[in-house]
């Protein structure tokens, strides 16, 4: 290897073996493959990744050290091993990607053991970097970079619009193959025996308030074409195997056009498929086009509800197109095609005083019920309102205003109730009362008892004829405290779904 050799690492994002294919690390290699040598430790891999990072960096080949850091459990690994990283070999340069990066990079930057931070795509950004730093360039002016003047001054940089994503290179698949077996990464889960982790376009176009992606993507979207993915999974399914695809885009269904050219081409390869989209781009979808994707084999589909009131929808500006009824009418139209809707809720928004906050967790909660009722089969999935820093947007003033501010020095990210924080469980938001808190995760526990989930195969229908016996009284009555026999069932029998928690469809 040569003396400027980068290496990757992708932090541990599960405690479990339901890893996935790291594609976030495998798009940025892709970018400087064939232009710089490198190696990659994928810490969900790995049972010491400190001990395979020291061996690489004591090689003294390596010059740059890139990690991709969503918020959560990734920071475990990124932050102390970044720091120890500048403490042992200090000549290497410490490069941060990926949307915990992006987002909170000035608590990143100002940390003084990471050097740069891409702010979103790094496939341009990323080699441009490296270039200009191996060859002593200037890399002041590279667009989506985040760096630091000698006066320690932050200074971001304008963003590139958003690339053709067909022109980007292929992911070097065989390389990783290498190094971690491709084959292990295909996971078993609801959806098949192997289940292929794909990432089909970059962004969204929309700019609900309350989400990460839109201070980096700022309403942009771009997909590969329809050819272009169904040639990579075919190519992956050849190669390694694999079933099922799980798309891990923001927003996979932007383009009805892409969809339905995709659906057709996938069809005859008896595969099972999810992705993630909005409740109002799916609704006006002809029946045709539902029809085409449900024979391609799409199961299910994780779509935002976020709420089943209008005025909350436009507050977050996820109305204007998405309203309560059209939420309940979905729920029945997905159902008559035989897909799954998956919908998550986003419950304690602030709101203006305790009272209306409380309502407003009730009112979800009988809305929630009448989805329900109206189609069984939806999956619900709750999560609370974390902040995310949507500088310049109505809500963030508004929960400024409520006296939350975030961490002000990096480790501080790491201390539990953070990391409650970034898993959406427990928002150390000012106006959520722990009693709103119980009152939510209650309701949680009753519904999924109620309602056991069809993505857990290892559930035995006389498991679900007991739970959901157990816990009806508690659900028709709106009971939800202190549900310690429902939890004691759970903890034996129910696995219920937490996307991106343990992963997004597992077993
Ligand atoms: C796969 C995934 C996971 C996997 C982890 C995969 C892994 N790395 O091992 C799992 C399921 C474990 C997971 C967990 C969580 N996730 Co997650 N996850 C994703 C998802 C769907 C795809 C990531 C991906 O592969 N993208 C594909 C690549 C190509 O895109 P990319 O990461 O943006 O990479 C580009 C740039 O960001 C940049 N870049 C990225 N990394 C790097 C590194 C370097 C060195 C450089 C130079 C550039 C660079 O360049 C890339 C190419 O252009 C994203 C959403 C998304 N669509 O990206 C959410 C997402 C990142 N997750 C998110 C969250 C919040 C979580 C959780 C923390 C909490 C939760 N409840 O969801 C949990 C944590 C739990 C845990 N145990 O870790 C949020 C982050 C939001 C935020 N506030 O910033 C996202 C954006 C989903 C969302 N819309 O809310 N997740
Ligand atoms: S549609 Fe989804 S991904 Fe797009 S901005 Fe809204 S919440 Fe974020």
């Amino acid at each position: 290897m040569k003396n400027n050799s980068v290496l990757l690492f992708n932090p541990r994002a599960v405690s479990n073996k339901n890893y996935r294919i790291p594609n976030s690390i495998l798009q940025v290699a892709a970018a400087i493959e064939g232009k710089f040598e490198w190696a990659v430790v994928d810490g969900n891999r790995e049972q010491d990744p400190w001990e395979k990072i020291e061996a690489y960096l004591k090689t003294g080949k390596f010059k740059f050290f890139g990690s991709t850091v969503m918020p959560g459990p990734q920071l475990r690994q990124a932050i102390p091993f970044t720091k120890k990283i500048r403490a042992q070999f200090p000549e290497v340069i410490n490069i941060w990607g990926g949307y915990f990066a992006s987002n909170q990079y000035k608590v990143v930057m100002e940390s003084d053991f990471v050097d740069f931070v891409i702010n979103g795509p790094g496939d341009h950004a990323f080699p441009a970097l490296l270039e200009a730093l191996s060859n002593n360039q200037p890399y002041e002016f590279i667009p989506n970079l985040i760096w630091k003047t000698e006066k320690k001054e932050i200074i971001k940089n304008s963003k590139e619009t958003l690339v053709d994503q067909d022109t980007l290179p292929d992911y070097p698949y065989a390389k990783l193959n290498e190094y971690y077996p491709i084959e292990k990464y295909l996971r078993p889960t609801h959806l098949g025996k192997k289940t292929i982790a794909y990432h089909s376009s970059l962004g969204c176009p929309f700019t609900c308030s309350f989400c990460a992606v839109v201070p980096i993507y700022e309403a942009r979207w771009k997909g590969k074409s329809a050819k272009t993915v169904y040639n990579d999974i075919k190519f992956i399914k050849e190669n390694y195997g694999g079933d099922a695809i799980e798309f891990h885009d923001n927003n996979f269904f932007v383009s009805e056009k892409r969809t339905v050219e995709f659906s057709n081409l996938i069809a005859p390869h008896n595969m099972t498929w999810w992705g993630e989209g909005r409740i109002d781009t799916i609704y006006k979808y002809k029946d045709d086009s539902l029809k085409a994707m449900r024979d391609s084999g799409c199961k299910m589909i994780f779509l935002g509800a976020e709420s089943g009131n209008d005025k909350i929808l436009d507050n977050i500006d996820k109305g204007g197109k998405q309203t309560g009824e059209q939420i309940k009418e979905f729920a029945a139209r997905l159902g008559s095609f035989g897909i799954i809707p998956e919908y998550s809720f986003v419950l304690g928004f602030p709101g203006l005083s305790e009272q209306e906050v409380t309502e407003q967790i009730e009112a979800e909660i009988n809305f929630i019920k009448e989805v329900k009722s109206i189609n069984p089969a939806t999956e619900i999935i709750i999560y609370l309102y974390s902040p995310v820093p949507t500088e310049g947007s109505d809500l963030y003033q508004k929960i400024l205003d409520a006296g939350f501010s975030f961490p002000k020095k990096l480790e501080d990210w790491l201390s539990p109730s953070w990391e409650n924080f970034d898993l959406r469980k427990n928002p150390l938001t000012p106006w959520l009362t722990p009693k709103m808190v119980d009152r939510v995760k209650g309701f949680e526990t009753v519904i999924n008892a109620r309602f056991p989930t069809s993505t857990d195969a290892k559930i035995t229908n006389f498991q679900k004829t007991v739970m959901k016996n157990v816990s009806a009284f508690r659900y028709n009555y709106n009971i939800f405290k202190y549900p310690y026999e429902l939890k004691v069932l759970q903890k034996f029998w129910l696995k219920y779904r937490q996307p991106e928690i343990e992963g997004f469809a597992s077993e």
